[in-house]
C-alpha cells in the first residue's frame, strides 16, 4: 500500500481523496496555488506544497511542479480527482516513469477513451449498444450527406476531441448539414486544434444515464448501478440521482452488465463512467470517462462502496474483492451541485462567505471545502458543495432534499441553493418525469423569475 498520495487537485475533491486517505492509514501531501492558502485541503492534510500562482496552466495543470511536490515530500503515488489532468494519458505516462503511481486508468484506456471516435469503435466492439453514425471521422461533405441520409435526419456533428457538449451542431436538413459541418469543424479546431468530427443520429429528448464501472486491470470488473444526469444547464450538471426514475431493475441488470462485460474484457483498472443516452426504452453509448466523477457520491450513497477507497486499493495492486452479487442497491440517493452563482442568471458570485450552515441529520451528507469566514476564489469553479441525501424511496429522498435545503444556509455570496428549493418543489421533478432539455426549457420559461 502506499505511503504517501499527492493530492492533485483542490475544493470538495481535494478533501474527498484525502479523507480516503486518512482511513486507509496514508499520509497525504495537499498542492495549492497562492489563491488557495487558505483552503481547508491545506489545512487537513499532512503536508502541503505551493505550486504556483492561480492560474491552472501555473499550478493544478503545470506537470513539472507537480512532480517537484511529490520529489520533495516522498509521495509515492498522486490522485488527480476529476478535471485538471485527471484524463491527461500523457501526463498519467509521466507519473509512471517517475516511479509514481497514478491513480486512475491505464495510459492507453485515458487516450481511447479521450477520442471519442475510438471510444466509440471500442464500445462497438465489445457489444455496447451506440448511436447509429458515421464510421469513423467525417472527411468531406458528400460522405456527410451519405451517411446523413442513411440514418436520417435530424442528425449531430460532433468532434472527435470533444465531449461535454463542446463541438456540436444539429443538422435538420441537407441544407443546414454543410454549415453545421464546416462550423463544428472550425470551432474543434479551435478549441481543441483538431478538426476532426464524426455524426449520429441527433436523439431529440434522451435522458443521460451514465453507468459506473469499477476494474482491477487484471479482468474483473463490475458495474455499481446508473446516475441520471439529465438535469444540466450547459452541458453542466445541475442534479443527480441514483437510481434513474426511468429504469426498471431488468434494464439496469441488462446495461449494467453489458457495460461491466466490456470493462474485463479491455482489462479496464479503477474506476470509470460509461455516459449513455436513454430514449424509448433504448441505451445509445455517446461517451466514457476515466476519472471519478463529481457526482459520485449518489451511487456510494446506495451502495456503500467508497469509490475513492476502492481506487486507491486497486492502483496499488489490489484485486477487485467486491463481488457482482455483493453490490446491493438500497434506497435513493440525490445529489445537488451547489454553486456561488446568482440562482436567476447564474452569473458567478465569489467572495467571502460571513456564515455557513449546512444541514445535517439521517440519510444527509455535504461534500464542500467551504468554512465560514473563507473567501471563494474566482479563479476556478463555483462548487460550494455537493448537498447528497439519501432516503428509503425517492419520496423520502425528495422530502429529505426539500428538508435540508430550507436549513442549508450561506451567507455573503450568492448561491444556487433558492433554485433547487424551486426545482425540488416542481411537479415534473418529483415525478422524475424530465429529460436533457427540461431544466434549460424551464429556465427559458422564466422558471425562476427575476431574483
Ligand atoms: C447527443 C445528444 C443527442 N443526440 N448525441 C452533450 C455532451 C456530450 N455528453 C454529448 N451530448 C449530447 N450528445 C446525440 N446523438 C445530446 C447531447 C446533449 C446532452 C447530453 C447529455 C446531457 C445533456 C445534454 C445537453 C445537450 C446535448
Amino acid at each position: 500500500m502506499f505511503e504517501k498520495i499527492l493530492i492533485a487537485n483542490r475544493g470538495e475533491i481535494a478533501l474527498r481523496i484525502l479523507r480516503a486517505a486518512k482511513e486507509l492509514g496514508i499520509a497525504t501531501v495537499a498542492v495549492y496555488s497562492t489563491a488557495d492558502k487558505n483552503a481547508m485541503h491545506v489545512k487537513l492534510a499532512d503536508e502541503s506544497v505551493c505550486i504556483g500562482p492561480p492560474q491552472a496552466r501555473d499550478s493544478y495543470l503545470h506537470i513539472p511542479a507537480l512532480l517537484a511536490a511529490c520529489e520533495i515530500t516522498g509521495a509515492d503515488a498522486l490522485h488527480p480527482g476529476y478535471g485538471f489532468l485527471s484524463e491527461n494519458a500523457r501526463f498519467a505516462e509521466i507519473c509512471g516513469e517517475h516511479k509514481i503511481t497514478f491513480i486512475g486508468p491505464k495510459p492507453e484506456h485515458i487516450r481511447i477513451m479521450g477520442d471519442k471516435i475510438e471510444a466509440k469503435r471500442t464500445a462497438k466492439r465489445l457489444g455496447i449498444p451506440c448511436v447509429p453514425g458515421s464510421e469513423g471521422a467525417i472527411t468531406n461533405d458528400v460522405e456527410a450527406l451519405r451517411v446523413a441520409k442513411s440514418i436520417g435526419f435530424p442528425v449531430l456533428v460532433k468532434a472527435a476531441s470533444g465531449g461535454g457538449g463542446r463541438g456540436m451542431k444539429v443538422a435538420r436538413t441537407a441544407e443546414d448539414l454543410s454549415v453545421a459541418l464546416s462550423t463544428a469543424r472550425s470551432e474543434a479546431k479551435a478549441a481543441f486544434g483538431d478538426d476532426a468530427v464524426y455524426l449520429e443520429k441527433y436523439l431529440e429528448k434522451p435522458r443521460h444515464i451514465e453507468i459506473q464501472v469499477l476494474g482491477d486491470g487484471g479482468g474483473r470488473a463490475i458495474h455499481l448501478g446508473e446516475r441520471d444526469c439529465s438535469l444540466q444547464r450547459r452541458h453542466q450538471k445541475i442534479l443527480e440521482e441514483s437510481p434513474s426514475p426511468a429504469l426498471n431493475a431488468k434494464e439496469r441488470a441488462d446495461i449494467g452488465g453489458i457495460v461491466a462485460k466490456a470493462m474485463r474484457e479491455i482489462q479496464y483498472l479503477g474506476a470509470g463512467t460509461v455516459e449513455f443516452l436513454y430514449e424509448k426504452g433504448e441505451f445509445y453509448f455517446i461517451e466514457m470517462n476515466t476519472r471519478i466523477q463529481v457526482e459520485h457520491p449518489v451511487t456510494e450513497m446506495i451502495t456503500g462502496i467508497d469509490l475513492v477507497n476502492e481506487q486507491i486499493k486497486i492502483a496499488a495492486g489490489s484485486p477487485l474483492l467486491i463481488k457482482q452479487k455483493d453490490v446491493i442497491f438500497s434506497g435513493h440517493a440525490i445529489e445537488c451541485r451547489v454553486n456561488a452563482e446568482n440562482p436567476s442568471t447564474f452569473r458567478p458570485s465569489p467572495g467571502k462567505v460571513t456564515y455557513f450552515h449546512p444541514p445535517g441529520g439521517l440519510g444527509v451528507r455535504v461534500d464542500s471545502a467551504v468554512y465560514q469566514g473563507y473567501t471563494i476564489p474566482p479563479n476556478y469553479d463555483s462548487l460550494v458543495g455537493k448537498l447528497i441525501v439519501h432516503g428509503r424511496s425517492r419520496t423520502e429522498a425528495m422530502m429529505r432534499l426539500r428538508r435540508s435545503l430550507d436549513e442549508f444556509i450561506v451567507d455573503g455570496i450568492e448561491t444556487t441553493i433558492p433554485l433547487f428549493r424551486t426545482l425540488v418543489r416542481n411537479a415534473d421533478i418529483q415525478n422524475g418525469d424530465y429529460d436533457i432539455h427540461w431544466l434549460e426549457r424551464f429556465l427559458d420559461a422564466g422558471g425562476m423569475g427575476e431574483t
